[in-house]
């Protein structure tokens, strides 16, 4: 069975909700931030990269959300949440899986900025150049959204589950709320949140989840 090591408040809650989209059996070991907010020594001695989330499938320990997301899939889901290279939305979907990747180094980008004493509001070559990152990515998921109820394809797939934790919980880090500036995204939030694995898995291992 696969175990899923999961660190309070982060993006390992995706692979929950994967679990219970799929109805899947999993064992949760969860673990506590540290008062630096970063992984406490037992998960960081998992693996090499030391961030969560982790799993281990028997011998296997492995990291990445999205490597993690799409192996259980195609291993244990039937590829049943995954696009296939046949599929005319495979390019979709391969890219919104990347999604995640690139909108947390925007906003890694801007947090390391600030943290350097950097004003956003002063302008200049790095804050224009973080910006038009930013708001591509933005724009981006707007139009899609404009187009398709989901991010992968026409339907729900792994690509909605690497995206939504950047929706709904990187605000409190200085991500752009999503909010009726944003109104097709707003609607999938919105959409996607509506579905009972969704809020099965919040309430195990969600940003407001406790240790059981
Ligand atoms: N790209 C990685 C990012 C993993 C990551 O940054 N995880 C954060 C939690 S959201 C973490 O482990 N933070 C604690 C730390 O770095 O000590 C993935 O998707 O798995």
């Amino acid at each position: 069975m696969i175990t899923i090591h999961h660190l309070g408040v982060s993006q390992s809650d995706r692979v929950v909700w994967l679990m219970e989209e799929l109805g899947l059996p999993y064992e949760l070991k969860w673990y506590n931030r540290g008062e630096d907010f970063l992984a406490p020594a037992e998960l960081r001695a998992l693996h090499p990269v030391g961030t969560a989330p982790i799993i281990t499938d028997g011998d296997l320990v492995m990291a990445e959300s999205t490597a993690i997301v799409e192996y259980i899939s195609r291993k244990y889901g039937g590829g049943e949440l995954s696009v296939d290279p046949d599929d005319p939305e495979y390019a979709n979907y391969l890219f919104w899986m990347q999604f995640n990747n690139s909108f947390q180094s925007a906003l890694f980008m801007k947090m390391a900025y600030q943290a350097g004493g950097g004003d956003l509001t002063q302008g200049g070559q790095v804050v224009d150049v973080m910006q038009r990152r930013e708001g591509g990515l933005y724009d981006y998921l707007e139009q899609r959204l404009g187009e398709s109820e989901y991010l992968g394809a026409d339907r729900f797939t792994c690509a909605d589950i690497m995206s939504m934790f950047n929706l709904t919980s990187l605000e409190m880090l200085g991500a752009r709320p999503i909010d009726e500036k944003l109104p097709n995204t707003l609607a999938y939030v919105a959409r996607v949140s509506s579905r009972p694995a969704y809020q099965k898995a919040m309430s195990i291992a969600g940003p407001a989840a406790t240790a059981p």
